[in-house]
């Protein structure tokens, strides 16, 4: 589909939509300069997320682990958001945008001011105690690592969700009563292959509901999209927001 018509398309769906939601992942921090997980310069020096962003990774080394995020907090303090978090910001100030569901742990929907949020895998500048139930907020990377914890003294840990772990009940709960709700799910840089996010935009279909994808790859959501767009989600969603104010 010609990418005008295309977004042409997507603004017809948006201002139709009863009730729209919008599910994000590495993909729209990607113009922020966050590196994606999977993609060709991926987050990874030499492991993959799946071998380090678990609590068995954690237990054997937790120093390693606490390095890595360490890292990636050096690179999300220098991230800013990006037109596509601002757009989805707009799109929640002028009501058109109900919730935003996002697997990222960056923090740039908040930072782009959108406030109806759940951070399904938790966030990045948080960390709890693996003891008693102390938590904290960095502002920025911590200076030492691993990070023991200022009550008991035990380790703390990146208040994120792992591979293997649960996520938050209530992140469950309200993401599942979204996609039930929802008309119409923009899904916004996501491959779509971690579960149970991955499955969002197809319980918004399984209830007569309508899907916009914009993503650089095809993904297994692309043939049921109602519009689906290959192009950088920065671009596409400043076309829209602009037309949008027109
Ligand atoms: C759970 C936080 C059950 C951490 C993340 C075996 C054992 C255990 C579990 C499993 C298993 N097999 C499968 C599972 C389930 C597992 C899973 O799905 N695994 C996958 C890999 C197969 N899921 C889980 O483990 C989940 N928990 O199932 O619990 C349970 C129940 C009870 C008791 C015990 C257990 C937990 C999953 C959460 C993992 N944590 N993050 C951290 O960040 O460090 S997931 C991680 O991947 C990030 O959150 C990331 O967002 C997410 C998904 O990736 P994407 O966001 O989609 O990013 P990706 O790079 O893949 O894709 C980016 C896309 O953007 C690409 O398509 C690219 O083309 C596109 N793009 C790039 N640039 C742009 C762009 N698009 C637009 N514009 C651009 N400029």
């Amino acid at each position: 589909m010609p990418e005008s018509h295309g977004i042409a398309r997507i603004l017809d769906l948006i201002k139709n939509a009863e009730y729209m939601i919008a599910l994000t992942g590495a993909g729209i921090s990607a113009e922020s300069g966050i590196p994606t997980f999977r993609g060709a310069n991926g987050l990874w020096k030499k492991f993959r997320a799946e071998e380090l962003a678990t609590p068995w990774a954690f237990q054997k080394n937790p120093k390693l682990v606490w390095e890595w995020y360490k890292w990636r907090m050096g690179i999300v303090a220098k991230a800013k958001p990006n037109p596509a978090h601002y757009c989805l910001a707009k799109l929640e100030d002028l009501g058109l945008l109900k919730y935003l569901i996002t697997q990222n742990v960056d923090g740039l929907h908040t930072k782009a001011g959108s406030k109806k949020i759940v951070e399904i895998h938790g966030n990045i500048w948080r960390a709890k105690c693996t003891k008693c139930d102390y938590k904290m907020t960095f502002n920025k990377p911590p200076d030492s690592v691993p990070v023991s914890c200022p009550e008991c003294n035990e380790l703390m840990r990146p208040d994120v969700v792992w591979f293997g772990e649960p996520l938050p009940r209530d992140a469950i709960a309200l993401m599942f009563e979204l996609a039930r709700k929802a008309d119409l799910i923009l899904v916004i840089g996501t491959s779509l292959l971690v579960e149970p996010a991955a499955s969002i935009p197809f319980i918004v279909l399984e209830h007569n509901g309508k899907a916009i994808e914009i993503n650089l790859t095809e993904t297994k959501l692309t043939p049921y999209a109602t519009v689906s767009i290959q192009a950088p989600a920065g671009k596409t969603l400043k076309k829209v927001c602009d037309l949008l104010s027109k």
